[in-house]
């Protein structure tokens, strides 16, 4: 698409607002300076028809015989380029994972992805694997907007070339050009997108290269081999089974809210992680309830209880009081700020009822004192304890100077949105992709991105498939 076309549909998409610049405060609390929302083209049947018919023009890798747009807001695309090229189109549901319209069953014929917005490129995938299944060929996606966030490279690493009409940058700049966003502002958007850009994360090291020849990352299946405690060779297991890298954090009230919601999340989950501190109406029989949906579902029990005392004391706060905490949390998790102490006091009685540790290793707020050799300190102390320390609470272990020496450690990651930003209390996010796939942890920890949606079950689906297809391309990569 030349200059000039591309300048005038990005006017004409803020004109619609399709694009809005403001201060947009997500429902997980994440402050948004950029709003993106092309539902709205259905109000505009020409600007669809000229952004459909855009589409169709961008040049794809290999010609194509059928059209497929990524549900919802990508269908009314893809049906008006349908209509308008003469291009059959075919839809393919996520929720029954059926392709519906005519193919030809296991012949060969190239479909063309048609998406809006593309941000990690799971639902381009998630829209790619039914058809792939019927023995479709798909090789090509065409998106109105690339927002830069790790799509094209993780769709690429699934062998389909992403093809965007712009990029948010291009249209920033647009817009800044023509005098619709003032110059604070976009300093702001600036920040943002950076902050969301894959590759570089403000303030935190990359880490070096790899050099190349270095080990492939091992697979969960195959560290579940190599874990010698039980319930770390477990977590693997279920995380394999499952396909699932989530954990939510069930920051809610009451137990009531609680057991609802890990009910309703519990299909996505590996591991459901508790303070059951907070919760105001907790009785003892809050542990076995929660232990009957964990087994339905096949997750794990993780009490973020972050224990820090001597080894004396963390034996009675895990064992005894009012929670009984060691009787139905599968994992628990220490600071090391007590020294090893802690991990001898905690695993005389959690070894026995076969429970696993995390090690905090470093935290997600701002100003935190968890870095350098503190981390060290953490590693060190876990290799004196591998039969119950599992793995760590860390943010980037790509970066650590003093690596475990084995992968049977998992590590596990809070602060992780959607979207990179953090909320009013010192708490920073970064997406799945960056999590997984260059910071190297295992497991996303989510809290707010998922409890506070509207629907929580559907949103934990997504981010399970953002942190697996995640795990999937850092394994093709061999980081
Ligand atoms: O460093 C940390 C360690 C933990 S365990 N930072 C954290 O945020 N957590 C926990 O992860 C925190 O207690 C909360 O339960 C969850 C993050 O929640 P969210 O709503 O910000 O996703």
């Amino acid at each position: 698409m030349d200059a000039g076309a591309k300048e005038a549909l990005i006017l004409d998409l803020h004109a619609v607002e399709a694009v809005k610049l403001g201060t947009f405060v997500l429902k997980s609390g994440i402050t948004s300076p950029i709003y993106l929302d092309l539902r709205v083209l259905v109000s505009h049947p020409r600007l669809l028809a000229s952004v459909a018919s855009l589409l169709g023009s961008l040049p794809a890798t290999r010609p194509y015989d059928l059209l497929c747009g990524v549900p919802y807001t990508a269908l009314p695309f893809a049906a008006a380029l349908s209509v308008a090229a003469s291009v059959p189109m075919l839809l393919s549901r996520y929720d029954t994972k059926g392709v519906e319209g005519a193919f030809r069953a296991g012949g060969g014929q190239t479909v063309l992805i048609v998406e809006d917005l593309v941000t990690s490129g799971a639902s381009v995938l998630e829209t790619v694997g039914p058809l792939r299944a019927e023995g479709l060929v798909v090789a090509d996606a065409v998106v109105v907007i690339d927002r830069e966030q790790g799509g094209r490279e993780n769709l690429a690493a699934n062998g389909v070339a992403l093809h965007s009409l712009m990029t948010l940058t291009e249209m920033l700049a647009v817009l800044v050009r023509h005098g619709r966003v003032g110059d604070e502002k976009v300093a702001e958007v600036r920040r943002f997108l950076d902050a969301n850009r894959k590759v570089a994360v403000p303030g935190v090291p990359a880490g070096p290269p790899k050099p190349s020849g270095t080990a492939r990352r091992k697979s969960f299946a195959e560290r579940a081999g190599l874990a010698s405690n039980p319930m770390g060779r477990k977590l693997f297991e279920v995380m394999e089974a499952k396909q699932s890298n989530l954990c939510v954090a069930a920051d809610v009230g009451t137990a009531k809210e609680l057991l609802e919601l890990a009910d309703k999340v519990g299909p996505e989950i590996c591991m459901l992680k508790t303070h059951v501190d907070i919760l105001s109406d907790f009785t003892p029989d809050f542990g076995p309830k929660l232990r009957t949906i964990a087994g339905k579902h096949n997750f794990l029990i993780f009490e973020d209880r972050k224990f820090a005392d001597i080894g004396n004391t963390v034996i009675m706060q895990s064992e005894g009081g009012i929670f009984r905490i060691l009787d139905w949390a599968d994992i628990i998790n220490a600071h090391i700020v007590p020294g090893p102490g802690i991990v001898d006091g905690l695993k005389l009685k959690g070894l026995p009822k076969g429970r696993g540790l995390l090690l905090l290793a470093e935290m997600s707020s701002a100003g935190n004192l968890a870095y350098g050799d503190y981390t060290a300190a953490a590693v060190k102390i876990a290799e004196q304890h591998p039969d119950f320390v599992i793995g760590f609470i860390s943010v980037n272990p790509a970066s650590w100077s003093l690596a475990p020496s084995t992968p049977a450690f998992i590590h596990a990651t809070p602060g992780v949105q959607m979207a990179a930003g953090g909320d009013a209390l010192g708490q920073q996010y970064n997406t799945p992709f960056s999590v997984i796939s260059d910071r190297g942890s295992d497991i996303i920890i989510v809290g707010r991105g998922i409890i506070k949606a509207s629907n929580p079950a559907e949103t934990a689906r997504q981010y399970r498939i953002q942190g697996w297809q995640a795990y999937q391309s850092s394994l093709s990569r061999g980081t």
